[in-house]
């Protein structure tokens, strides 16, 4: 067994094998060095070991914790749906193994509470929540920038946040929980401020969203530093994925997510291409986080965003879904920031 803290090579258990947990896999074979996938976990046994047939030595499982007791697993992978979350973070805790957990690290802040009262149990902290933007090449710029304090003081966030099209079975606290949820986290970091209050606005719903759908939706947050952001969500827009952020402080204005990489000009017209998906749009962003996950693991150490940040997440994402079917603004009920997060 490859032992955490030293440089031997990490064995990994991936728990989920649908799109994302799936695209994980292939990462850590492929991408990420320091790291092997040893074990696969699915409820669907069938699916868990078709992944496992495509990577040498790697064992499939249905049950997250006989995985997590395999003498070759050393650290774990979450990129199960939302709601088996808890438990499977609740197991690695109980076998001290690091994590780095799919977002949400829990559907609600509830439950979100319940895990980072574990890990405070457990005296350090043992979880990355996978806010990938936090590893995107533009916003690592833009939260650099803001850090120098050239720009002076941030007065406003706009966020653009655009999907192709939602998929089936989609319900409209969906593009509060599943998407805007990237902002809240974004929102916080870039500017280290907590998120006090959200209001949603509900625009005369696209005639491309499935019916019944609130897309899109119009979001704003005030923060405890007294400065306000606000989301456009578009979870069917048609077009293309496009992820973009623009900061106006007090001296200047920056923006990312322009996605001008290249410029084409051909038969009178100019033009370029647009991601059509977020495994595209930010797969250098998947695979840097996945990197600096393995890293820090390697060296016993645990960096990037914490239970503290999926905390706060789920506590705006429950005020969002409020001020989505109730109206108004509703203020983010967050419990005092224990000192192992701050
Ligand atoms: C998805 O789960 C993501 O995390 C994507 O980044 C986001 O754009 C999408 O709307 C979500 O469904």
């Amino acid at each position: 067994m490859a032992q955490r803290g030293t440089r031997g090579t990490l064995g990994v258990a991936v728990i989920g094998t649908g799109r994302m947990g799936a695209d994980h896999v292939r990462r850590i074979q492929e991408v990420t060095s320091g790291a092997r996938v040893t074990a696969v976990v699915d409820i669907d046994a069938e699916r868990a070991k078709a992944v496992a047939a495509r990577v040498d030595g790697c064992t499939a499982y249905t049950d997250p914790a006989v995985a997590m007791a395999a003498a070759d697993v050393d650290a774990v992978l979450v990129a199960s749906p939302g709601p088996a979350h808890e438990a499977a973070l609740l197991a690695a805790f109980a076998r001290d193994l690091p994590v780095l957990c799919e977002k949400p690290l829990t559907p609600d802040a509830a439950s979100a509470l319940r895990v980072l009262e574990a890990e405070r149990q457990l005296g350090r902290r043992r979880v990355q929540v996978g806010f990938m933007r936090r590893y995107d090449a533009e916003y690592m710029k833009l939260e650099q920038l803001l850090r120098t304090g050239q720009l002076g003081r941030p007065l406003l966030l706009h966020h653009r946040h655009r999907n192709v099209a939602s998929p089936s079975g989609w319900t409209s606290d969906m593009l509060i929980n599943d998407s805007v949820v990237h902002e809240m986290d974004v929102t916080r970091w870039l500017l280290g401020q907590e998120i006090t209050a959200v209001t949603v606005l509900r625009p005369t719903p696209s005639v491309n969203a499935p019916d019944g759908l609130q897309d899109p939706q119009f979001v704003l947050f005030e923060t405890d530093g007294g400065a306000v952001a606000d989301v456009e969500i578009f979870v069917n827009c048609g077009f293309g994925y496009q992820v973009r952020a623009e900061v106006v402080c007090e001296r200047g204005t920056a923006r990312v997510g322009d996605g001008h990489a290249m410029v084409t000009h051909m038969a009178g017209r100019w033009g370029g291409t647009i991601a059509q998906d977020y495994l595209e749009r930010f797969a250098s962003a998947y695979d840097r986080e996945v990197q600096a996950w393995v890293d820090a693991t390697r060296r016993g150490e645990v960096t990037g965003p914490g239970a503290w940040d999926g905390y706060a997440a789920a506590a705006v994402c429950e005020a969002g879904v409020r001020a989505l079917t109730e109206g108004g603004r509703v203020g983010v009920d967050l419990e005092e920031r224990p000192a192992l997060y701050r």
